[in-house]
């Protein structure tokens, strides 16, 4: 009778693995547990043992009763759960695709900043960065633009107090590496600036790389190679460029550098606003005053220096018209660079 218990629960317990349908449940229900079911069959042969053996036989027949129902119970459960009540899920479906880890990337700006700078390390340059909570006397005095001068007012300046400030551009760095080391000097700062700003082509804080190049005998004629090989590593090989005249406090004679449209060729489009031509950084010879100011004879060096915003090289060269969307974090948009 022990033996008919023992393969009563193995029977049982392959009978419910197998089974797959809510409907069955009660069949098995009585075939197994019902008073005319196979235990209740077994158990009628109790008399028929020997009186000895009979507690043990029966404590058997209790636990294995109740582990038969415990089965059951938890095959209710499964099939009650399974939204058609038909098919049974025990395990993972082995026959699906498998999902694979999205891997991380680097910001597109992190991007252009990185290959900007590779660009001038390639040509010499040094980097340094400096903090972005600067002093007014290195974002604004030591480069040429006195207190009440009218360029502050274009800065949109964030203060932390009369004398302290979020930076405005990356000059400040360069100020202070001209008052700490001699020429020649061949250095980028690249980093983040605020500034009290925002709209589509505005965002409070953006990134800027700025390069100076001190030494005897510099001249324009520098500035043009060194920001022809930027424009055309960045953009395109034979990309033509245009050098107009423009205004800076901290340099004389000024440029700010035009590329032609990378959207129609130049001949004239929506994003150029018809001229052909898309302006993409400020440049100048850096004026006798900063020099004078750092401690520099003007008569001995000269030296260009130039500015340029990532997010701005970013939209051209990708082609984006919204300079907020570097910023919303959406993995539709990050997902793309
Ligand atoms: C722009 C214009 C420019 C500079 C930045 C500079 C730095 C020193 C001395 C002289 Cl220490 N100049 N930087 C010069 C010309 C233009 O930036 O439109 N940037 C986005």
């Amino acid at each position: 009778m022990e033996q008919e218990l023992q393969s009563l629960e193995t029977e049982a317990r392959q009978n419910l693995q197998s089974l797959d349908d809510k409907s069955l449940l009660e069949d098995f229900r009585v075939r197994f547990l019902g008073r005319k079911g196979k235990f209740s069959t077994i158990m009628r042969q109790l008399g028929t043992v020997p009186a000895e053996d009979r507690p043990r036989v029966g404590q058997l027949a209790n636990s294995i009763k109740a582990e038969i129902e415990k089965l059951f119970e938890a095959k209710q459960q499964l099939l009650e759960a399974s939204p058609d009540g038909s098919r049974s899920h025990t395990g993972p479906d082995l026959t699906l695709p498998g999902r694979y880890p999205a891997p991380g990337k680097l910001h597109p700006i992190s991007q252009v900043m990185n290959e900007t700078c590779a660009i001038f390390e390639n040509l010499g340059f040094s980097v340094a960065e400096g903090p972005d909570i600067e002093l007014d006397y290195y974002n604004f005095e030591a480069l040429n633009i006195p207190a009440h001068h009218p360029a502050r007012d274009m800065h949109d300046t964030f203060y932390v107090s009369d004398s302290v400030l979020l930076r405005t551009h990356t000059s400040p760095m360069q100020a202070r590496i001209m008052e700490a080391q001699q020429p020649p000097l061949r250095v980028i700062a690249p980093g983040k600036v605020y500034r009290c700003d925002s709209d589509i082509t505005h965002t409070p804080m953006f990134h800027q790389v700025e390069g100076f190049l001190v030494d005897k005998n510099v001249s324009f004629a520098d500035l043009k190679g060194v920001l022809t090989v930027f424009t055309q590593k960045m953009f395109k090989k034979d990309l033509p460029l245009r050098f107009r005249p423009s205004f800076f406090p901290f340099t004389e004679p000024s440029a700010e550098v035009d590329i032609a449209c990378v959207m129609c060729d130049g001949a004239g489009c929506r994003v150029c606003k018809k001229t052909g031509w898309l302006e993409i950084l400020g440049s100048g010879m850096i004026d006798p005053e900063v020099f004078k100011m750092v401690g520099y004879d003007p008569e001995v060096y000269s030296g260009f220096a130039f500015g340029l915003g990532i997010e701005r090289i970013a939209m051209l060269k990708y082609g984006i018209d919204d300079i907020r969307l570097f910023y919303e974090n959406d993995q539709r948009f990050l997902a793309q660079f």
